[in-house]
């Protein structure tokens, strides 16, 4: 049974994870403006992963018993000045998502909620992964710079990633992964 103050930080944390589902699909068409379809392929791929994300806490919440409440999904950025901001923007947003994730830690701590803080353990692990993927493709894009073939090899690197079909235990869908770097 999930108290109400969780099961409410759940169900934010449900809609976050479909407004970075949303992020990553606009960044992922973004790059197929530019011509680059590595750099899309792999949002893509990420924004699979995030819809797969929204669905663990989903099913976390109905298997206790809770209600999932969908609410309005906010519009994501559609423009960006380079490519290089683009990512840039993808390593500041899961930052941000790993804030959210410490906080619910910090929530079902208040709460007793062992089940809970379980559960998240999964997402602590996971958001380590996500921000040093991102860190590391972001590094490299700055040694890049504007260099057009330097872009064109991290595309053709990143068109490798994996298509994780929605699935977190797929090949490049959990903390395991290295693929995706
Ligand atoms: Fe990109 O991370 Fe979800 O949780």
């Amino acid at each position: 049974m999930l108290k109400e103050p969780v099961e409410e930080a759940l169900n934010e944390q449900i809609n976050a994870e479909l407004y970075s589902e949303y992020v990553y699909l606009s960044m992922s068409a973004f790059y197929e403006e530019e011509g680059l379809p590595g750099f899309a392929s792999w949002m893509r791929a990420q924004a699979d992963e995030e819809h797969a994300h929204a669905m663990r806490i989903y099913d976390f919440v109905i298997e206790r018993d809770g209600r999932v409440t969908l609410t309005s999904i906010d519009s994501p950025p559609t423009e960006w000045s380079t490519p290089t901001d683009a990512f840039k923007e993808a390593y500041e947003h899961e930052v941000e998502i790993t804030e959210m994730i410490d906080d619910l830690v910090a929530l079902a701590r208040d709460e007793n909620d062992n089940a809970t803080e379980n559960m998240l353990q999964w997402f602590v692990a996971e958001q380590v992964e996500e921000e040093a993927t991102a860190q590391h493709i972001l590094d490299k894009l700055k040694h890049v710079g504007d260099d057009g073939t330097g872009l064109l090899m991290i595309d053709q690197e990143l068109g490798q990633r994996g298509d994780t079909g929605g699935n977190p235990g797929g090949p490049g869908g959990d903390a395991s992964d290295s693929t995706v770097e």
